[in-house]
């Protein structure tokens, strides 16, 4: 199993051991995976879940039960959000199973962990047979890698070290499309988008995780049709690309890029998926008569649906085909007069007083031109995620956030998965002080690691995007001094940030100390939002 990871290009195995794991964890130590401890199995499968993202596989590997059923609602995320995790669970013997004995760590049954986990994932397995356990090692990992969802291995810890049958040599399985079918579709793909006056593409989450950005931007310049994304797919392509038209999420996104794709007679939805909160919480107006929708699961054409087509071979088939090319046209934003791509950049200047409060809509304006190459952005849920809907990624995949799943508690783990995958970027993670609350101990981990992300707390004293929809006591948190933290973990620079002069010094310094974290903690007015938290309310107040 070590060694089919490493061939798949993993390095790093995140988690916390146990007895039930403890003999795999003395081979992982002695193998050429480095194991990431982390305080808690929710931050490890946080970690994996954004190592995943980054390079393609990610492992989390923890105890029975105790440690797997903590990280059930990160494997949940991780499938939802397309994301190709491998849970590795020690567990009892099969040997100590005869009898039924009351062993330590057991739910109800042996084989409840397993249960649970086989719901969570897209196949699992339960290495209870040295005959058959290095092709089930084969199979799940394949599985993890061609549906880009997680799987689950359990390990009975009286079999760890049994080797397996020998000479085994792993099976290289293509799936292929049906060859007639996927002519049949692209021939009405070409047709319709010729036809088009305007077509748009939809780059979506899964170009990036089957890794097909390189072809949606040949398919854009061949073309001449420009791309948007989603809150989900955000940073797919880099955002510095001319045809790049911006994030479409319905109402809660920008003016322009929402009457750009819905005026569209063609809109071509790559990889993408039609959840509430990537469509502006329903507020899309996409038509399937106008759509053409590819997936890894789906494929249709207007309202003619095929089968047998492999995601990978529609894309590539486009860009193959005839399509004719077009002048890239100007995209214009209402009432600003000015190139979209103009207002997505970096703003400048200002006119606000640099010792008046901090708003959330100056501190995103701020953070924008902040970023540069070699920073990845992992936005939490809450007014981090929508607010960065608006900041401008420089390259791909320099973006992460749960926007489907949507747990709280992701960035601060997940921004030390991503440093740990790519340790040429400094991670910008953005969490409210809510989330900060769940998994913000995990900065102990960045310390343990020596790792430098700085991480901005939007502090507004609670539970602020709920405030929104319905307030109460219970969407209170109790005031932190988050700034104080570095005290306790003995490492850490932190800022308290009030005014726009402040966090233009703390940032300064930020960048200058690069030795560890910097924890930027930003006081925000309980009742003030982001622009795009601030689009969604008043459009839907219009339009309901
Ligand atoms: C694990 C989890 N629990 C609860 C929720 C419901 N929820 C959605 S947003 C939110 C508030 C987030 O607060 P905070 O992190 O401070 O961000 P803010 O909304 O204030 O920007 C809550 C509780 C959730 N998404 N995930
Ligand atoms: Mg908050």
């Amino acid at each position: 199993m070590i060694q089919r990871l490493y061939a798949h290009g993993v390095r790093h195995v995140f988690g916390i051991p146990g007895d039930y794991v403890l003999g795999f964890y003395d081979l992982l130590e002695k193998s050429k995976l480095r194991i990431i401890n982390t305080c808690d199995e929710q931050g490890a499968g946080f970690a994996a879940d954004a190592y995943a993202r980054l390079r393609g596989l990610g492992v989390v590997c923890i105890t029975y039960c105790v440690g797997g059923l903590k990280v059930a609602n990160t494997t949940a995320e991780a499938f939802a959000e397309k994301s190709p995790v491998v849970v590795i669970s020690g567990a009892p013997g099969i040997k100590e199973r005869e009898k039924n004995p009351l062993l330590h760590h057991k739910v109800r049954e042996f084989d409840t962990q397993a249960r649970v986990f086989k719901e969570l994932t897209i196949a699992s397995t339960v290495l209870s047979d040295p005959q058959t356990a290095l092709q089930e090692i084969d199979r799940v990992l394949h599985a993890a890698l061609r549906y880009k969802r997680p799987v689950y291995i359990e390990l009975p810890r009286d079999l760890v070290s049994v080797p397996g049958i020998p000479h085994h040599e792993p099976r290289e399985i293509h799936e292929t499309s049906d060859a007639r079918i996927l002519a049949a579709a692209l021939a009405e793909a070409e047709e319709m988008i010729n036809k088009a006056k305007k077509p748009v593409i939809i780059a979506d989450v899964e170009i990036h995780r089957f890794g097909l950005q390189d072809l949606v931007v040949k398919l854009a310049v061949q073309t001449g049709i420009p791309v948007a994304s989603t809150l989900l797919g955000k940073s797919v392509i880099g955002e510095n690309h001319p045809f790049y038209l911006g994030v479409y999420e319905g109402a809660m996104g920008r003016e322009g890029v929402r009457q750009y794709v819905e005026s569209s007679d063609c809109v071509i939805l790559l990889g993408a998926f039609l959840t509430d909160i990537n469509l502006g919480v329903f507020t899309a107006r996409l038509d399937p008569a106008r759509s053409i929708y590819s997936t890894s699961e789906k494929l249709s054409i207007r309202y003619h649906n095929y089968e047998d087509v492999r995601f990978k071979d529609f894309v590539r088939g486009l860009v193959r085909a005839k399509l004719c090319r077009r002048p890239l046209p100007r995209f214009e934003t209402a009432g600003q007069g000015r190139g979209l791509r103009a207002v997505a950049r970096p703003m400048s200047g200002t006119t606000v007083s640099k010792s008046a409060p901090l708003t959330v809509k100056r501190l995103f304006e701020r953070l924008n031109s902040f970023l540069t190459d070699e920073t990845i952005v992992v936005a939490d849920v809450g007014d981090a995620l929508f607010g960065a809907a608006d900041l401008h990624i420089h390259d791909r995949t320099e973006f992460l956030g749960p926007a489907y799943y949507a747990s709280m508690g992701f960035a601060v783990p997940a921004g030390i998965g991503a440093q740990v995958a790519n340790p040429q970027r400094r991670p910008l993670i953005l969490v409210g002080d809510g989330a900060f609350q769940m998994t913000g101990m995990e900065l102990s981990t960045a310390v343990r690691y020596k790792l430098n992300p700085i991480v901005i707390v939007l502090n507004n004293a609670g539970y602020g995007t709920e405030r929104q929809m319905q307030d109460g006591p219970y969407n209170d948190v109790v005031p932190w001094q988050y700034h104080r933290l570095p005290e306790i973990f003995g490492a850490g620079r932190g800022f308290l940030v009030k005014t726009e002069s402040e966090l233009d010094q703390a940032l300064a310094a930020a960048e200058q100390h690069t030795e560890s974290f910097c924890l930027l903690e930003v006081r925000l007015d309980p009742q003030d939002r982001s622009p795009a938290l601030q689009r969604l309310a008043e459009r839907l107040a219009k339009n309901i």
